[in-house]
């Protein structure tokens, strides 16, 4: 294959002729200056000739799949040059803009009148491996501060938040190999363990360990970094810590030496991919499998607070990670006692209008609820489920629809706000009342009736008018 590029500047011909050389076999070069192609007769293969004029190309016997890269630096005479070179017959035609944005004319001025043209800005191929390289250079030096801060600690702790997630559970090993530390030198540890399955599964065939750590331990440690949490979370216990990785919204209230907070970023794992990376850190296959199970889980496989960067974190990991392991960790999403919680949901609740409404009674963990208003979503027909049932005396309700309906999230405000905690998003969202409370405004009920109420309350929400903010000014 061959290529002919229309240049006068000897830069973007070196440059050019060492990346094109990758693709092509040949790339000739047509220069007006004799000076410059003598001088680069032996980097390059040059013509001399003027691109004006349609005979130069004839002369390049160039065919019409022959690609042609004009460059256009600003001066005056680009349209004449392709006019000649697209009367000679060339249908590949390339515009390489290499001037200054401002001083060159925009590029419509020539997709105009040359419709098969495509406009390419220098700027804009070479920016983003730039731009990378720049920020990654950033992210090294940030890393080898931290690590130079922590090399000589005897006892580290790594804190995620309570019931580790995949993202947290990941994040402690990844920050442990950044700190080029075992588990006996940097423990990972939380002040409430896992309970989910899927989090006790991953933990276990991945063999990490999180150790119960409390209140009063956490002196005994040299220093503490917190992943995918931030030490406002452990109200007043922790309100200084040494390092804090997280892509949740920064908050207030505590003090870290160094820190690293990202809320664009769709998992605290890209975060870390970008801190190995920048420090070209070797990543086991446990981590990177664990990475990117994280990746995976946080971001819903890429439906939800998802960023390029997530994207690039995952593509690094995936030949570095054991995809069979990541299959099996997902299966076990699925236990006999979460099907036992759909069976007595099914036998309570039915569908009504694509509104799937259960009470569940007593159930002994929290995430059986959230399970259940998961799994009903998957029906033909349902667009909304709403699972409630108590834990330890406390009514859990676990609301969920398709997200392109109405905000559960203002559903659960609305309906239960008054008697406890009630919040969440458009396609997800909870409430947490005391009994005695819910009891006090809704009265006593058996199971029965509870459902019933519920699904009468989502039922007439969804009746309202769409535009909730019209709603409401009615209503004032
Ligand atoms: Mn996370």
């Amino acid at each position: 294959m061959r290529a002919v590029a229309v240049c006068q500047d000897e830069l973007v011909i070196r440059t050019l002729a060492a990346v094109l050389a990758g693709s092509f076999d040949d790339v000739e070069f047509l220069v007006e200056s004799r000076p410059l192609a003598r001088r680069l007769g032996d980097v390059a293969h040059v013509t001399l000739g003027d691109p004006r004029r349609v005979d130069t190309y004839l002369k390049a016997d160039l065919s019409p799949l022959t690609p042609v890269i004009v460059e256009d630096n600003g001066r005056r005479g680009l349209k004449r040059i392709l006019t000649a070179v697209s009367d000679a017959g060339a249908t590949l035609i390339y515009v390489l803009r290499v001037a200054a944005r401002r001083a060159a004319k925009a590029p419509s001025d020539v997709t105009e009148r040359f419709p098969d043209v495509t406009v390419l800005e220098l700027a804009e191929l070479v920016g983003p491996a730039l731009d990378t390289e720049l920020s990654r250079s950033l992210t090294r030096a940030k890393v080898q501060q931290y690590q130079r801060y922590f090399a000589d600690a005897d006892r580290i702790l790594i804190l995620l938040h309570n019931d580790p997630d995949p993202d947290a559970l990941a994040s402690g090993l990844a920050l442990r190999s950044l700190l080029r530390r075992t588990k006996t030198t940097a423990i990972i540890g939380a002040m409430q363990g896992m309970t989910r399955p899927e989090n006790i599964r991953m933990a276990d065939l991945l063999d990490i360990q999180v150790e119960p750590v409390s209140a009063e331990s956490l002196a005994s440690f040299e220093r503490i970094a917190t992943v995918d949490v931030q030490p406002h979370y452990f109200a007043n216990v922790l309100d200084r810590v040494d390092l804090v990785v997280d892509h949740h919204p920064e908050q207030a209230g505590y003090s870290a030496v160094f820190k690293d907070i990202r809320p664009d970023y769709g998992s605290t794992c890209t975060i870390l991919t970008e801190h190995l990376r920048a420090v070209d850190q070797n990543i086991s296959e446990r981590t990177a499998t664990a990475m990117l199970y994280a990746i995976k889980s946080d971001t819903l496989f890429f439906a939800r607070h998802t960023n390029r960067v997530d994207l690039d974190a995952f593509t690094y990991l995936y030949p570095l990670s054991d995809p069979a392991l990541i299959r099996k960790m997902e299966g076990f999403e699925i236990t006999m006692e979460r099907l036992e919680y759909v069976v007595r949901a099914s036998t309570a609740g039915r569908v009504e209008e694509q509104v799937f409404c259960a009470f569940l009674g007593e159930v002994a963990r929290e995430d059986f609820i959230t399970y259940a208003a998961d799994f009903f979503l998957q029906l033909e027909d349902v667009k909304w489920t709403l699972l409630a049932g108590v834990v330890n005396d406390t009514l859990i309700v676990s609301v969920r629809n398709l997200g392109y309906s109405r905000n559960a999230g203002e559903f659960v405000k609305r309906s239960f706000a008054d008697v406890g905690s009630a919040g969440g998003h458009r396609a997800m969202a909870k409430a947490v009342v005391p009994m005695d409370r819910f009891r006090e405004k809704f009265g006593d009920r058996d199971a029965a009736a509870m459902t019933a109420l519920f699904r009468e309350m989502v039922a007439q929400f969804l009746r309202e008018p769409a535009t909730d903010k019209k709603k409401e000014a009615v209503a004032k």
